[in-house]
């Protein structure tokens, strides 16, 4: 295990589980209680059995104690490579740019951002799916009846966290403060979504998915889920949206939510549940834990820095917006006066047209090669050689466009919870 950086706070402690939703219920069950002694007797068994044993001197815990134990960084970047702990309860923790620089992300860097308390002891050959809702035939899969009834494709999917970004916002917004690197491009294997829902009988009254996951509520609390997001049905019936076993040709990573879980290239990867246990089809919008209030939703006009919007003013975000990342150089490096540039670049359920870079400060620009997208989802890889006119330093900035023209910005466009923050990434560099 590799660790670059201890773990900080985040800026709203209470928010430390958040990268959505209010400063929310993390604790609730615990402050709850209302009494010395932290939880109710469920919560008590179920803190017992999050410990592995019975906890003697209960009664003398104080209201709101969090158990060390609970602390997950344990094992969990076990299997992971220079990421940067931003959270260690629950693990929340991104991947340096210049880490970034493969084309499809090696497993031991795809970024970690968990809601909750992840399952343990996971047994691959026992776990079930469930399809259920306004279905004609309820299912319930093994991953070998997966594998068996349905086709299997393996494609390169974008997941980026909608917080990617969030450190930038001034003023700044509650939540993991990611910089650049909660966004990763693996190679998934699985069936497609749309098969499975298809076999089950997609009814017409059916609006919306509702995703559940095997992991647990920081509060140990039983009866709360970490995370129950959804999309609606048309995005669930495309074709690149998976339900994956297998992460580069490999079973997937634990913290990547082994062993199963769905991709949902371009949108915000909240959406793709780790763990994956049951999707139900509903004739309304989901209303699970971090679809609703603020979480994942922004404001539904463009709003001033700072600014109050009332919370009826918020939408569900749905595709991810054009963006670059620049992988090749690293930032603060020196570097030569003839370099390679190189990085990636994306747009929910779209594809890149064009990639510019500047090495004046946005003053010019160049348009660099740009390959296609291996398959619908994928992101796109760029390059170009730069040669510099003169020693000394110099920002490499790079600006992504996309097949329906939207550029990216320069400035935040900023937001009350700090989503989708898709400015121009900027890497500086002393050549001499
Ligand atoms: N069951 C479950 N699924 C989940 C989450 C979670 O906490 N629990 N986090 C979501 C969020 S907010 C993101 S950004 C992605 C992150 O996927 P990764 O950890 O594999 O990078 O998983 C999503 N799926
Ligand atoms: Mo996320």
């Amino acid at each position: 295990m590799t660790r670059t950086a201890e773990p900080k706070q985040t800026r709203n402690e209470a928010a430390s589980g958040a990268d959505a939703g209010p400063a929310d219920a993390s604790t609730e069950g615990i402050v709850n209680s209302g009494r010395r002694g932290f939880l109710k007797n469920t919560g008590l068994a179920t803190m017992a059995a999050m410990v592995g044993a019975s906890i003697p001197f209960h009664r003398n815990m104080p209201v709101g104690l969090v158990p060390a134990a609970f602390a997950q960084d344990g094992d969990a970047l076990a299997g992971k490579d220079g990421l940067t702990l931003l959270n260690d309860r629950p693990v929340n923790a991104e991947t340096p740019p210049e880490l970034l620089d493969d084309a499809v992300t090696p497993i031991s860097r795809h970024f970690i951002r968990n809601n909750g308390v992840p399952p343990e002891n996971v047994d691959a050959d026992a776990w079930t799916l469930t399809i259920d809702g306004f279905v004609d035939n309820p299912l319930e899969l093994s991953i070998a009846d997966l594998r068996d009834q349905f086709e299997v494709v393996t494609m390169q999917l974008t997941l980026e966290c909608g917080g990617n970004g969030r450190g930038f916002f001034d003023p700044p917004a509650s939540g993991n403060q990611w910089t650049y690197g909660a966004v990763a491009c693996s190679e998934w294997t699985g069936v497609r979504l749309k098969d499975v829902l298809e076999k089950a009988g997609v009814q017409s009254n059916v609006v919306y998915t509702a995703h559940y996951g095997a992991d647990g509520h920081l509060s140990g609390d039983p009866d709360k889920l970490p995370i129950s997001r959804g999309v609606p049905i048309a995005k669930a019936l495309t074709d690149n949206v998976l339900i994956a076993f297998e992460m580069n040709g490999e079973a997937l990573h634990p913290m990547n939510g082994a062993p199963l879980r769905l991709v949902v290239a371009g949108w915000p990867a909240s959406t793709a549940q780790k763990w994956l246990t049951r999707i139900e089809l509903r004739d309304q919008v989901h209303d699970g834990p971090k679809m609703t209030g603020t979480s994942y939703r922004v404001p539904a006009y463009p709003v001033a820095p700072g600014q109050e919007v009332p919370e009826e003013d918020f939408v569900i975000i749905e595709r991810m917006p054009v963006k670059s990342l620049i992988t090749f150089p690293a930032n603060g490096t020196d570097i030569g006066m003839e370099t390679d540039v190189r990085g990636h670049a994306w747009s929910g359920d779209r594809s890149i047209s064009k990639l510019d870079i500047s090495i004046d400060f946005g003053t010019t620009w160049q348009t660099v090669e740009l390959d296609d997208p291996v398959n619908d989802g994928a992101w796109q890889n760029w390059r170009t050689k730069v040669t510099l006119p003169q020693a000394g330093y110099y920002e490499i900035w790079a600006r992504a466009t996309d097949n329906e023209g939207d550029m990216q910005p320069f400035a935040i466009a900023w937001n009350p919870k700090g989503y989708l923050n898709n400015s121009m990434h900027r890497v500086g560099v002393r050549a001499s």
